[in-house]
């Protein structure tokens, strides 16, 4: 925790993957090493955001990769760190795909922050944590130091409907499981296209999601 705030990171977790580590495409011996993820994410700014209308921008594109160069800085910071405490630490680039066909990475640091208790899956099908919503991006270092882990939060979007008229593919419904990956991928095709940025890049329905306002657990 003293790491993550010296650095200057919103949101940190540890997550328990023994149970997902099959999903991840790396060498088997190499994912059998490590039974913890530790999730990092950083807050976007507001005011990049504020450029938004129904369309990514230049400002918001040179944000994106600050952020994905923060946090990979920030993970690879960690990882040296554990490996001089006698252990192994396997930083995940914050955003690399390995598959273009089927759109994957190594793993899913939205699984991993989900697991780490930095938020829950919204109607947007990002994850969304209840204080600042889906604005922030992630980073996972896999490691074989043994950590206590958080556990999932008990939250939802509940009445919130807020990112379903600002989409401009119109991909997000009233159930999580409407949320259409097509229609998405498709327009930010189009946008990265239209030369308009150099990636699928979007960041509407990050704009729209402010979170939701934390319930009193029973
Ligand atoms: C590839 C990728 C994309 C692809 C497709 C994503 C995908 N596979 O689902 C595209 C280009 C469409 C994309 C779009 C966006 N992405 Co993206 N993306 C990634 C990346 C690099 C890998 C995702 C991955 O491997 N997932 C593995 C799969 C198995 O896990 P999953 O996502 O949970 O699985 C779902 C998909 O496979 C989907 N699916 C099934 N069939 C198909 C078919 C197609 C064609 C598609 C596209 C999806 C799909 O169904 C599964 C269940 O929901 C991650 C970084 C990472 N390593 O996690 C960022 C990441 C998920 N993206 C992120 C963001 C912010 C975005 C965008 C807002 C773009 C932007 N930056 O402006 C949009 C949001 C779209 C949305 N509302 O979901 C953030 C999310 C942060 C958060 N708060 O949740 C991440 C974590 C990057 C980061 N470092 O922070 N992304
Ligand atoms: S990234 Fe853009 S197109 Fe995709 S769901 Fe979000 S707002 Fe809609
Ligand atoms: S804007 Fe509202 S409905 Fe959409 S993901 Fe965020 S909390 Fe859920």
């Amino acid at each position: 925790m003293g790491f993550a705030l010296d650095q200057g990171l919103s949101l940190f977790g540890v997550a328990d993957v023994a149970g997902i580590r099959e999903e991840f495409s790396l060498e088997r011996k190499l994912k059998e090493k490590f039974d913890w993820g530790i999730c990092l994410g950083k807050r976007l700014l507001d005011a990049v955001l504020e450029d938004i209308k129904d369309r990514p921008t230049p400002l918001y594109f040179h944000h994106y990769r600050q952020l994905n160069f923060f946090l990979d800085r920030a993970a690879f910071l960690l990882s040296s760190y554990i490996q001089e405490s006698g252990f192994q630490a396997l930083p995940i680039p914050a955003s690399q795909i390995i598959d273009w066909e089927g759109q994957r990475a190594h793993l899913s640091h939205k699984k991993i922050g989900y697991l780490a208790g930095l938020g829950f899956i919204g109607r947007n099908n990002l994850l969304v944590n209840p204080e600042i919503g889906a604005k922030f991006r992630l980073v996972t270092v896999l490691t074989d130091m043994p950590l206590e882990a958080d556990k999932p939060l008990e939250y939802d979007c509940g009445v919130c409907m807020k990112c379903l008229k600002p989409c401009p593919a119109q991909a997000i419904g009233e159930k999580k499981e409407e949320f259409d990956h097509r229609a998405c991928f498709e327009k930010l095709k189009e946008f990265k296209n239209m030369r308009i940025v150099g990636q699928h890049i979007c960041g509407v329905c990050i704009k729209a999601c402010s979170g939701v306002k934390r319930r009193e657990k029973n």
